[in-house]
C-alpha cells in the first residue's frame, strides 16, 4: 500500500467506517438514555507518563457533536467548564447561560453533574480533609454544584470520592475522614432540598461512585457495596436521596463480577446511574470503550438491567485512547461506541426474549419434583441432567453474542 498522507487520512478512516457499517442513525441512538461526558469528549490522551496527544475542546464543540452523532444528554464536572478560581463568580453565571445556550441550540438535556474533588492541590487531603476549612470549602463547592446541575435541569449529581484515602498509613483515622465525608455529603442534600424549592424542581438523586485505587493509594469506599453500607451506615441524613454510580471498570479492577455487584445495588434500590465503558481486571482504570474488551460479561449484564427495569442513564464514562485524534474522538470513538452499546442493548433483549432460554430456565425452575425428605444424594441424583442446562444457556448466549444461530455459513 502506498504511504497515506495527512489530508488522505481522513478520508480513509471515513470509508472504513462506512465500510463497516452497522452504524445506527442519530435519531435511534437518542431514544436510549445515553449520557456523554464532557471531559470524555474533551480528554487530551495524557497521563502520569503520556503527554497529551490532543488539542483542548470546549463544551460548545463537544455539545455540537454529541447533536450530530445522536447523543441526547450531556453531563460534565464543575471544572470541565468552569475554572476553579472563577467558581461562584459573575463568570460562573456566565459560562452555566452559555452552557444552557449551547444545550437548547443543540436539542440535548444535562443530565449530571459532578464536583472535581480529586485533582486541585486544595483535595491533596481529600475533601473530608482534618483543616476545617477544606471541609467548608468542600461543602460549598459540593452545593455549588448542585445549583449548577438545577440551572442546567440535570437530574443526578455524581460523587466520586477518589482522593478519599492516604498514600502513607496511620495519618488519618478513617473513621473520623468518613464521618466527615458524610457531612458533606449531608450538606450538599440539604442545599440541594433547599435550591429544589427554589427552582421548583425535584431534588437531584446523589449517586456515589466508587473505584478500588488510584488516585489515593488507599480508598475509604473502595467498592459499590462499601458505598452501600456507608449510605445505611446511619451517617447520612438523607439516605433516601443517595444511591450508586456504579461504574462497570471500577467494579472489574477490584476483581468483582459487575453483574453481581450491579445485583447487589439493584436488590437495595439504589442502582441509579452506570458509568459505561471496559478494561481488564484487577489492573488499572484504563477506560476503555464499552464493549471493546469483555463483550459477553457486557451482554451479560446489560440482560440483568433490561430484566430488572434499569431505567437510569448509560454514562459512556471512558478515555478515547491517545491514538485516536481530535477528528477521531468524534467520528469514530463515541459514534461506535454508542453503536456497540445499542447492540449489546437490543442481544440483551434477544436473550430476554429467547424461548430456548426461558423453557431451560422454567425446567430448571421447576425442578424434578422429588421429595426434599430423600436426602442429598437422591435429590442430587433426581436434578442432575436438568443442571447441564446451565451450560446450554450460557452457550446459548454465545450463540446470540456472535450471531451465529443466524444462519452463519462456514468454511470447514
Ligand atoms: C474515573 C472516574 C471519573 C468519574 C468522574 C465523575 O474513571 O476516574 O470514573 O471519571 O466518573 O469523575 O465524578
Ligand atoms: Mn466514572
Ligand atoms: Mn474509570
Amino acid at each position: 500500500m502506498k504511504t497515506v498522507s495527512g489530508g488522505d487520512q481522513q478520508a480513509l478512516v471515513s470509508r472504513l467506517m462506512q465500510a463497516c457499517g452497522g452504524g445506527y442513525t442519530p435519531a435511534q441512538r437518542r431514544k436510549y438514555f445515553i449520557t456523554g461526558p464532557q471531559w470524555a469528549a474533551a480528554y487530551e490522551g495524557q497521563a502520569l507518563f503520556h503527554a497529551p496527544t490532543r488539542k483542548p475542546v470546549g463544551f460548545e464543540e463537544v455539545i455540537r457533536h454529541f447533536e450530530e452523532i445522536g447523543i441526547g444528554h450531556w453531563t460534565t464536572h464543575d471544572t470541565d467548564v468552569i475554572p476553579t478560581d472563577a467558581l461562584g463568580t459573575e463568570r460562573q453565571e456566565e459560562t452555566v447561560g452559555a452552557i444552557r445556550k449551547a444545550l437548547d441550540k443543540h436539542g440535548l438535556e444535562c443530565s449530571m453533574v459532578t464536583t472535581e474533588t480529586f485533582h486541585h492541590a486544595v483535595w491533596a487531603a481529600s475533601p473530608a480533609a482534618e483543616a476545617p476549612e477544606v471541609r467548608e470549602y468542600a461543602k460549598w463547592r459540593l452545593a455549588n454544584t448542585v445549583k449548577i446541575g438545577h440551572q442546567l435541569g440535570a437530574r443526578f449529581a455524581v460523587y466520586w470520592p477518589g482522593s478519599l484515602g492516604y498514600q502513607v498509613q496511620g495519618a488519618i483515622d478513617e473513621t473520623q475522614t468518613l464521618k466527615w465525608y458524610a457531612e458533606g455529603l449531608n450538606h450538599a442534600c440539604e442545599a440541594d432540598i433547599a435550591l429544589a424549592r427554589e427552582y421548583k424542581r425535584d431534588t437531584l438523586k446523589h449517586c456515589m461512585e466508587a473505584k478500588p485505587f488510584e488516585p489515593a493509594a488507599e480508598i475509604l469506599l473502595p467498592t459499590s457495596d462499601a458505598m452501600l453500607a456507608f449510605i445505611f451506615s446511619g451517617l447520612l441524613k438523607h439516605p433516601e436521596m443517595v444511591g450508586l454510580n456504579p461504574e462497570y471498570l471500577h467494579e472489574l479492577m477490584w476483581g468483582a463480577a459487575p453483574r453481581a455487584a450491579l445485583a447487589r445495588a439493584l436488590l437495595c434500590g439504589k442502582l441509579w446511574h452506570f458509568d459505561i465503558n471496559d478494561g481488564y481486571r484487577l489492573k488499572h482504570d484504563v477506560d476503555i470503550a464499552v464493549g471493546l474488551v469483555n463483550p459477553l460479561d457486557w451482554l451479560n449484564v446489560l440482560v440483568l438491567l433490561r430484566t430488572h427495569g434499569y431505567h437510569g442513564p448509560f454514562n459512556l464514562d471512558y478515555k478515547p485512547p491517545r491514538t485516536t485524534s481530535n477528528h477521531g474522538v468524534f467520528s469514530v470513538s463515541f459514534p461506535t461506541a454508542v453503536d456497540r452499546f445499542i447492540t449489546l442493548w437490543e442481544m440483551a433483549g434477544e436473550v430476554a426474549g429467547d424461548p430456548i432460554i426461558h423453557e431451560a430456565v422454567a425446567a430448571l425452575k421447576a425442578g424434578a419434583g422429588a421429595n426434599p425428605g430423600e436426602g442429598a444424594a437422591a435429590l442430587a441424583e433426581a436434578n442432575k441432567e436438568l443442571l447441564t442446562l446451565h451450560e446450554l444457556i450460557s452457550h446459548r448466549i454465545f450463540q446470540i453474542l456472535v450471531g451465529a444461530h443466524q444462519g452463519r455459513v462456514y468454511a470447514v
